[in-house]
């Protein structure tokens, strides 16, 4: 009897000890995993889009986000002869948007990299056809930004 007692309360106290740990151990996962949502950029709607093969078609747009774990990419058709403006407008101070414009192979074709409020690339379809051009908006500074996207496809 006295030895089924003991064991009983050691299974008690041992439960006792486990409790208080588990707890605790439940506490910093729920804490981590807080960290990891906040650590999550919360991007656009209009992803996935991190490469030029996965380039969304584009018109422009307004509230879009760029995360510095996610550059976007976007593809405009441009006709022969015409020309095209891309301008993305951002708060710098949130975090320093850069773009860039590459052709179907993967060749610059305009950079616009400076460190105020807005960027433009700018190209002219010389090609003699339609063409798909595909632009790259990257963050260079801070972890996510919020920003506007204009496009022009205009006659010369
Ligand atoms: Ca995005
Ligand atoms: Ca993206
Ligand atoms: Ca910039």
């Amino acid at each position: 009897m006295r030895i089924i007692a003991g064991s009983v309360v050691l299974v008690l106290v041992g439960c006792k000890n486990d409790v208080d740990p588990v707890d605790t151990d439940v506490a910093d996962t729920d804490t981590d995993v807080a960290d990891t949502d906040t650590d999550t950029c919360a991007d656009d709607a209009q992803e996935p889009n991190d490469a030029l093969d996965d380039a969304m078609a584009s018109t422009g747009g307004a509230g879009l986000v760029v995360c510095s774990t996610s550059d976007d990419w976007w593809v405009v058709t441009v006709p022969d002869g015409y020309n095209l403006t891309a301008e993305v407008t951002f708060v710098n101070d949130d975090g320093d948007i850069d773009a860039w414009l590459y052709d179907s192979a993967g060749s610059v074709l305009d950079v616009s990299q400076g460190v105020s409020d807005s960027e433009i690339v700018l190209w002219t379809n010389g090609e003699g056809a339609e063409t798909d051009v595909f632009l790259e908006i990257s963050l260079f500074g801070g972890d996510r930004n919020t920003y506007d996207l204009a496009i022009d496809v205009s006659a010369p």
